[in-house]
């Protein structure tokens, strides 16, 4: 059951699809309005659990922390922070009368989960117009369910998306991207995509190639299609000021940048140098900028990453121009000013924005941004889609964005920003997991072996070992050492993790799937489904994939294995490359040796986990014929495996049948061999 109370008078964030019948009387949970701001709150019991919240930092159960939705391009994601860069504003309270929230507001909301008092919850709404929802069940997954239900289907990436994706902010021309195609595919490590950055672009202008390092791009475009290896651009949302470029010339004519009170262009800086600031909340300058992603397409590229979409701003003009006139006033000083003058430089030079300095036009409603600041990225990636859309209707692109808001799910993926080369940040990806499912994201995923700072092998390795169950499994950093897997002493080692992970592809897709169209989590804490078993409960670096298969990867570093609760008794499966072993465990704690090359994964009693024999990219993946791992209950097992053409939107799902009794597959497709292992 969904209710929806409207506060005063909101703009439609689009996030909720299903028509919601409207509620009163909220003041169970009102503790205060003012004219800026509107509190709820409520008591917590001790055992009470809070999940939800998609994209932030800290745990799977999120009490204990005070979190802000305003979103932020901050790459350094310690415990403490508040924000990272997206709002996914739902949350549930998991106690003996479970509900979700849904804070359906595109400014600052706070979520207070028992931080400034342990045993309450209370959620700030910076501002009075907003919509709030209340979504009752009998468990955590019905609520969530229900939730899912009232935002609309998630996105569907093509399938090769899921394949292994290498990225790097750093490789400068067409040769470097070749020799990396080239060290994929003389070794045979399988690969189906490589990552544009910045420099693909003339001078990080947005729909430009640069010619002089990336001579005759369609055609190089066309030379890697034909390796098999699609190149993925990223686009930027903030355009550079310039006469002469087109994409500035056609942006201030048709009025589609944000602007200044006054009605000027809103100026700021971010890589370019100058720039404007597409107003993506306008309708027409989502027509226009969305119908540039052809220019590349025209060339043969079907997928897009979207950055810098907070937006991102290094500084805005005005804002500068008054912190060097203030700094200009101490230079009279001769270097003689005082540590509290130094701290205030040092503290103005960090803030050189506002967004409160410029404004947006909404179906000509005006809007300061700091109001709509958290639908900015949403609507950057929303346009790319519905350009994508008209481009070619029923084609599914990739494409996936750094900064969103619950509904953009419907659109997109996400990948979770600039990360660490930490070995807690491994951890954080799990975490996050369970949580961006909540929000309606399904495909997701993490920098592979953390983009800023400098990796170690065994770091990487066992960061690989995680994002073989991902659906976004892209190696990408920013640092100064190399972070390929050819980098590192043990290639082999890689490419067997690798290589499981094609191995695990109709196993994973299928769970996609089933999350896309039966409104489901593909990852879930164990809590969920395991609500009565206390150690169950606490487990926060396990996770279930499905129904079936829980996993349980190495996040420390110097350690040969790692502990692992089982809530039941269940079937250890470790794949490595071609190579996997089966030991039955039983139900308790365990503790697992785990070579560097070697996943762990656990199969539920009557479950079958469906492998393909490893390619090279995803292409080449023989969909008809599985191998499969049964865990055989009272000699019985059984899976249902979805599959699409992984290409066209619509029109191709199939739900397959498979079962093992004693030694004896059936499949409900004739046409599908299978092998017991
Ligand atoms: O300010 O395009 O999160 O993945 O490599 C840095 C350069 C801008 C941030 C993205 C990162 C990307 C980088 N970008």
């Amino acid at each position: 059951m969904i209710r929806k109370y409207t506060f005063g008078n909101p703009i439609d964030t689009e996030a909720v699809t299903q028509s919601v019948p409207e509620a009163s009387d909220m003041k169970e949970f009102l503790k205060k309005e003012t004219e800026k701001e509107v509190i709820f709150s409520c008591k917590l019991k001790e055992k009470d659990k809070i999940f939800g919240l998609g994209e932030t930092i800290r745990g799977i159960n999120k009490r204990g922390w005070i979190y802000e939705s305003y979103a932020t391009d901050d790459g350094i994601h310690t415990e403490t922070k508040k924000s990272l860069y997206c709002a996914h504003n739902f949350f549930l309270i998991d106690s003996d009368k479970p509900f979700g929230v849904f804070a359906d507001a595109p400014f600052k909301v706070i979520f207070d989960f028992g931080y400034t008092q342990c045993d309450e919850v209370s959620v700030t709404f910076c501002g009075t117009d907003f919509k709030l929802y209340i979504i009752e069940g009998n468990s955590p997954l019905e609520i969530i369910k229900t939730f899912r239900e009232a935002i609309g289907q998630s996105y569907l990436a093509p399938f090769w998306s899921f394949g292994f994706m290498q990225s790097r902010w750093g490789y400068k021309n067409a040769g470097d991207i070749r020799r990396v195609a080239d060290a994929f595919r003389k070794n045979a490590i399988p690969l189906d995509a490589i990552f544009l950055d910045l420099d693909y672009m003339d001078g990080c202008r947005v729909f430009t190639t640069n010619e002089k390092d990336f001579p005759n791009f369609p055609d190089f475009v066309q030379e890697m299609i034909e390796k098999n290896i699609r190149l993925v651009p990223i686009v930027d949302a903030a355009v550079k000021k310039e006469d002469g470029y087109f994409v500035s010339e056609e942006g201030t004519a048709g009025n589609y940048f944000c602007k200044y009170e006054d009605g000027t262009d809103y100026i700021g800086c971010v890589w370019p140098g100058l720039t404007y600031f597409p107003d993506f909340l306008n309708k027409d300058t989502r027509d226009w900028f969305g119908s540039k992603y052809k220019i590349y397409t025209d060339m043969g590229i079907e997928g897009f990453w979207n950055d810098m979409n907070e937006p991102s701003i290094f500084y805005s003009k005005n804002k500068l121009s008054e912190f060097l006139d203030s700094a200009g006033e101490l230079s009279k000083k001769n270097g003689d000013i005082d540590s509290w003058e130094f701290f205030k430089l040092r503290e103005d030079v960090n803030n050189l924005w506002d967004y409160k300095e410029f404004y947006h036009n909404a179906g000509g409603q005006k809007l300061r941004h700091d109001r709509v600041h958290n639908l900015y990225g949403y609507n950057m990636t929303k346009c790319a889609a519905e350009g994508l859309e008209k481009i070619q209707p029923d084609k599914r692109f990739l494409l996936f964005s750094r900064s969103s808001y619950i509904g953009m799910h419907r659109y997109a993926g996400i990948w979770t920003g600039d990360n660490q080369s930490w070995w807690s940040h491994i951890l954080l990806e799990l975490q996050q997991l369970p949580s961006l499912n909540m929000c309606g994201f399904l495909y997701v995923g993490s920098d592979i072996g953390g983009f800023n700072s400098n990796a170690t092998e065994d770091l990487v390795l066992r960061w690989f070992a995680l994002s073989v169950f991902v659906p976004l499994m892209r190696s990408h950093n920013g640092s100064d050492r190399d972070q390929e897997c050819f980098s590192f002493q043990h290639l082999n080692w890689f490419k067997e993790l690798i290589q499981v992970r094609y191995r695990l592809l109709p196993y994973i897709y299928s769970e996609y799937l089933k999350a896309v169209y039966n409104k489901e989590m593909m990852f879930k804490p164990l809590a969920f489904l395991f609500p009565k078993d206390d150690i169950a409960c606490e487990t926060e670096d396990q996770l279930m994939l499905g129904n079936d298969l829980m996993i349980a990867p190495v996040y420390k570093q110097n350690s040969e294995g790692r502990t692992v609760y089982l809530p039941e008794n269940m079937l250890l499966i470790q794949l490595s490359g071609n190579q996997y072993t089966c030991t039955p465990m039983e139900k308790g704690l365990h503790y697992i040796k785990i070579p560097m090359n070697s996943i762990p994964m656990f199969l539920r009693k009557g479950g079958i986990l469906p492998l393909a024999d490893i390619a090279e990219h995803t292409g080449l993946i023989n969909q008809n014929k599985l191998s499969l791992i049964c865990n055989l209950d009272h000699n019985n097992s059984f899976y249902e495996l979805y599959r699409d053409n992984g290409v066209t939107k619509t029109d191709s799902l199939e739900k397959i049948q498979i079962k093992c009794k004693n030694k004896k597959a059936e499949c409900s497709n004739a046409k599908i061999e299978l092998i017991q292992l």
